[in-house]
């Protein structure tokens, strides 16, 4: 089973949209095996994001992300890395087709509402900087042979 890094951004949290990005998540199938409520600080976020510190957009985007709650959590599943890119849709919620996560709910690219890890090494790297090992449960779902074949 693959493992993922999901984070219901702040503006997903203020706009009340954690209960339905989460429920997407489940009835896809998937497996939430970590998860908390948590105001992301400057360090984490810095690490998190260490690939774009280049980018003009990077500081307005560390003030984004740390200014309010988040929900960040690992996600299992078969494929669990590209499934959960595809259910949060492009980058640009302008250009995100309906369906998606950004596409039913975003407008503006800053205010994309969901992170979902690119790769698997993206994952594990992500992963590491959010929990600890013991934070993820190990449990199945009843309805898992039901999902899978
Ligand atoms: P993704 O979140 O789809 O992996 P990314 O890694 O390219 O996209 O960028 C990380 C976040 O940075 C993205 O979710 C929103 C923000 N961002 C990306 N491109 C941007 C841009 N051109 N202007 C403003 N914010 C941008
Ligand atoms: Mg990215």
């Amino acid at each position: 089973m693959e493992q993922t890094f999901v984070m219901i951004k702040p503006d997903g949290v203020q706009r009340g949209l954690t209960g339905e990005i989460i429920s997407r998540i489940e009835r896809k199938g998937l497996r939430i095996v970590a998860m908390r409520m948590c105001q992301v600080t400057d360090e984490t976020a810095r690490r998190h994001y260490a690939e774009h510190v280049e980018k003009p957009f990077f500081n307005s985007l560390i003030e984004f992300i740390t200014s309010s709650p988040a929900v960040p959590m690992i996600v299992e599943g078969a494929g669990a890395v590209s499934v959960m890119r595809t259910i949060a849709g492009a980058t640009d919620p302008k250009e995100s087709l309906v369906g998606t996560i950004r596409g039913d709910f975003g407008l503006d690219v800053g205010r994309n509402l969901i992170h979902s890890a690119d790769s698997l090494e993206s994952a594990k790297r992500e992963i590491a900087i959010h929990f600890t090992e013991d934070e993820a449960v190990l449990y199945e779902r009843a309805e898992e042979r039901w999902v899978y074949e």
